[in-house]
């Protein structure tokens, strides 16, 4: 049992790491070879994890298929909605924990995970209680041949046992982002959190039994990816649908293994995202806004901003200004309520962005703010700590413009004219999220229709309302989720057809 001591925030374990295990079945089975979880503030070891061996992922998948047979399979949407509202409750009870896993496991600032990571997760079981209790089906009334009535009416059912296998950026926000539609549909799950981030999840299967979730209803395996419990979830027979969020090239691996069973899949992949900074726009919220989505998370959000196109005239001041607010932003350790600068998530993924500040100087770009790794004079130098970064002077198709990178770092780049400005934006594999800084309302509608992206965010980043269709095109995903989105991709429409002559 792990002691969610809050020094573990700041990748310390007094007791040593705690073990964190495989849920499977209503029961915690610790059997198997265990991995180091190390924290990202200072390299430390914080947990140890169980990793789930093929006949575990078997054994989840089995829990996961009885549970569809037993009272969950037989419970209505409404009854179901009540279970959902009973785990977002319990999600606030154990607000304090799950605040100290999420910022032991990624090192991210208290302050963001206060505010957004675990809210969404009660947020996102609230709202798709409500979501699936009132969401119609069609129905329609048909002349039969011979002049007689029927009617036609669409009923929605469980796909059956879902897997879901999600990313470490935001934990807990993107589990049960895809956890709370599968289950309102009356699914069961087997989940893979990410390899860097078992902490919340394990904390959401003690939070599924407390609240009267049924065995077998939510099971969890740790692991990797190849060869690992990724690997053996997606190739299962006994899953009959995939959800996805990471790389668009593990997008790629999980829709081959998905192939031989012809499963159902939905993916959130990466981005390369644009913002466009027109000379209209209100520039302070422009450069703050700019801030927030190129430096939240330390750039480790799929939404973040790594390109911006500025219009010519106010190109040198937002610019500049930008610059000065990246190299202003607070370091301080995750606890301290101030600090906004949180590592990256791990040394591999440091090795990762660092390579990339190294490629864009290759390229020739200007480094105006950041460049490098901050050094602290304390434990945190054993982190995987980059500066936030602020590139110019490389062309659309520099690698810097066109890769993901993930990390705090972003090209800022002018431009004159509307259409030149959709035609950058556009110019990548990618297409998750843009962001539209300008007072012409007229344009505002227009970046919409013409920006390349499943989200097109004008005067705002990362404003979410969960009814609305959420994904990306291009390399950044198939599929939408969101509102009744995610019941169609959750749910089998079957339509019944009755000739009432
Ligand atoms: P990743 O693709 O490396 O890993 C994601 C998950 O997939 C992990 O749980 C991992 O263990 C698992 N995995 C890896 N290989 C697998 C395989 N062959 N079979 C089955 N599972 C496998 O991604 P990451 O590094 O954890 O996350 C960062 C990426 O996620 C970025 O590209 C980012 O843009 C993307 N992302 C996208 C969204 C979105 O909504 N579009 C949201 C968050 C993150
Ligand atoms: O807000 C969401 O629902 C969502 N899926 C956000 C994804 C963020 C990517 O890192």
């Amino acid at each position: 049992m792990t002691r969610w001591d809050t020094r573990l925030m700041a990748g310390q374990a007094p007791d040593g790491p705690g073990l964190l295990r495989n849920f499977v079945g209503g029961e915690f089975v610790d059997a198997g070879t265990r991995f180091t979880k190390r924290s990202p503030v200072t390299g430390e070891p914080v947990f140890e994890v169980v990793e789930a061996s093929s006949s575990v992922v078997d054994d989840a998948v089995t829990a996961a298929r009885a549970a569809l047979r037993g009272p969950w399979g037989r419970m209505g949407e409404r009854e179901r909605a009540e279970v959902l509202r009973r785990v977002a409750d319990e999600l606030e009870r154990r607000f304090d924990d799950l605040v100290a896993a999420e910022v032991a496991d990624t090192g991210k600032a208290i302050s963001q995970a206060r505010t957004l990571d675990i809210p969404r997760g009660a947020a996102n079981f609230r709202a798709f209680a409500e979501i699936v209790a009132t969401t119609p089906t069609e129905s329609f009334t048909t002349v039969t041949p011979t002049g007689g009535r029927a009617l036609n009416y669409a009923v929605r059912k469980p796909v059956g046992v879902v897997a879901v296998i999600v990313p470490w950026n935001l934990p807990l926000l993107l589990l049960t982002w895809k956890v709370a539609p599968a289950l309102a549909c009356g699914n069961a799950v087997v989940v893979k959190p990410s390899e860097e981030t078992p902490a919340s999840a394990t904390l959401l299967a003690e939070v599924m039994a407390a609240a009267g979730v049924p065995e077998g209803v939510f099971n969890l395996v740790h692991g990797f990816g190849p060869g690992s419990a990724g690997e053996f979830l997606t190739r299962h027979p006994g899953v009959d649908a995939i959800t996805f969020t990471g790389e668009s090239a593990t997008g790629s691996a999980i829709m081959r293994a998905a192939a031989d069973g012809v499963k159902a899949v939905s993916f959130e992949l990466g981005g390369k995202n644009a913002g466009l900074v027109f000379a209209d726009a209100d520039l302070d919220a422009a450069v703050a806004g700019s801030v927030r989505s190129s430096f939240t998370n330390g750039g480790q959000v799929c939404l973040c901003t790594e390109r911006i196109y500025v219009q010519r005239p106010v190109f040198e001041e937002f610019t500049a200004r930008l610059a000065k607010r990246a190299d202003e932003l607070a370091y301080g350790w995750p606890a301290d309520e101030a600090t906004v600068n949180m590592p990256l998530i791990s040394h591999a993924h440091r090795d990762k962005v660092l390579g990339h500040y190294d490629l864009a100087r290759a390229e020739g770009a200007q480094v105006l703010a950041g460049g490098g790794v901050p050094r602290f004079g304390d434990a945190r130098d054993g982190g995987a700590y980059v500066q936030p970064t602020v590139l110019t002077g490389l062309g659309p198709d520099a690698r810097t413009n066109r890769e993901e990178i993930f990390g705090p770092v972003v090209h800022v780049a002018p431009f004159d004219t509307e259409d030149e400005a959709y035609a950058l934006a556009n110019g990548t594999d990618y297409g998750l999220a843009a962001t539209v800084w300008t007072r012409d309302v007229g344009r505002a509608h227009r970046a919409g229709a013409r920006l390349d992206a499943g989200i097109v965010w004008v005067n705002t980043w990362f404003l979410r309302d969960l009814r609305t269709p959420f994904g990306g095109v291009k390399a950044s995903g198939i599929g939408r989720e969101g509102g009744v989105h995610s019941l169609d991709f959750y749910s089998e429409l079957t339509n019944v057809c009755v000739d009432l002559t």
